[in-house]
């Protein structure tokens, strides 16, 4: 490892990722992937939370490998890998459970919206969900943890585990900086703009997901939900027409206000065909990107592998030092 900071974040294989992962996440991946050491996970053991098909579930996962990549991710640069390949995680979320106590967890909002999305299968992963996510940051010492605004909160409770942990054992780990990235950082529903856009809404027209074609791009922005009058301003009275002014600044690098003096007095029909197309822009080639890289499904393995190798004697590191640190007796080798 090259002596730079350490940067680590992941996602969830839990479908098709939206234009709000990618804004709030990807596109900042590969923004910091070269100032860091990065290390970028597919959190497929948090996926398991709520219920997945399991050939979804494997599908998804390579789905996610080839977005990864067609986003700019360089394997050769970044470590890429699957959080169950690296058993690790698992091992760690164990003694990080006896420092941590059942009322943080409670309290966390996911959880809290979760239960009630998933009131037929709150069980004691989802509530532990954050524990795991942890357990992957402290594991390779991460400085700096890019994320939406909704992980926020996990954040802040990593932060007090790594502190509680090194308070109680002595100095063990790094306590990590988040990364959230301005008015990107919680893009919100299309039709309910008062809601973040998530992968899981069941109305599809809610989302821009990242497999969606150019033509069905335009055509949910032109049906995106705004007000009545036809100023195109940001204000938390219009969150509709605010939300489309954060997503066309992001995705043609313009400041709102920017964005606001461009379309002084125009209608908001023509707006939105402006929105879809920019987003288009982007998109498609990374569409078709990910088509090629998903038919070669031997070279995402290897990717996968590589990146796990390099993940393991990185998280090995840190467990022994925990290990060791709590009393456990190592075992003698060979
Ligand atoms: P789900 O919608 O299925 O609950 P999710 O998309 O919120 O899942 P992840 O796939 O794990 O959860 O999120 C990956 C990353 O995308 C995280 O950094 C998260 O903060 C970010 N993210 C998710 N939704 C948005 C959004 N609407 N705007 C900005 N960032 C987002
Ligand atoms: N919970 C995160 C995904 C995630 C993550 C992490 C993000 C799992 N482990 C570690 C950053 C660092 C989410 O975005 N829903």
């Amino acid at each position: 490892m090259e002596n730079k900071k350490t940067l680590f974040s992941a996602v969830q294989p839990s479908g098709i990722l939206t234009i709000g992962n990618y804004l709030g996440a990807l596109k900042n991946f590969k923004k910091l992937q070269d100032d860091y050491n990065s290390i970028f996970a597919l959190a497929d053991l948090h996926t398991l939370t709520v219920r997945q098909e399991p050939e979804n579930l494997r599908k998804n996962t390579y789905e996610l490998t080839a977005l990864y990549l067609a986003c700019g991710l360089d394997p050769e640069r970044s470590i890429i890998f699957a959080q169950s390949h690296v058993p690790m995680h698992a091992e760690l979320t164990w003694i990080l459970n006896t420092v941590t106590y059942p009322g943080e967890l409670s309290r966390m909002t996911q959880f809290k919206d979760k239960s009630i999305k998933h009131v037929d299968n709150v069980n004691m992963a989802l509530m532990d969900y954050p524990v795991l996510m942890a357990s992957d940051i402290l594991l390779y010492q991460a400085d700096l943890v890019p994320v939406g605004a909704d992980q926020k909160q996990h954040l802040e409770l990593t932060r007090d585990l790594a502190e509680r942990f090194n308070n109680r054992f002595g100095e063990t780990f790094i306590v990590p900086e988040p990364y959230i990235s301005g008015s990107a950082a919680r893009i919100m529903s299309l039709t309910e703009p008062d809601h973040k856009m998530s992968k899981s809404d069941a109305n599809l027209n809610a989302f821009i997901s990242m497999n969606d074609e150019p033509s069905v791009i335009v055509k949910k922005f032109k049906r995106a939900v705004t007000d009545s009058d036809n100023k195109i301003i940001v204000s938390p009275e219009k969150p509709g027409i605010t939300n489309l002014i954060n997503i066309y600044a992001a995705f043609t690098e313009k400041t709102v206000s920017d964005v606001e003096k461009e379309f002084e007095g125009k209608m908001y029909g023509e707006f939105k065909v402006a929105v879809g197309e920019a987003v288009a822009e982007v998109i498609e080639p990374i569409r078709q990107e990910k088509i090629k890289l998903l038919s070669d499904k031997s070279y995402l393995d290897s990717v996968l592998k590589s990146g796990a190798d390099r993940a393991k004697y990185l998280a090995g590191k840190t467990l022994s030092k925990v290990y060791k640190k709590v009393g456990l007796v190592p075992p003698v080798r060979g």
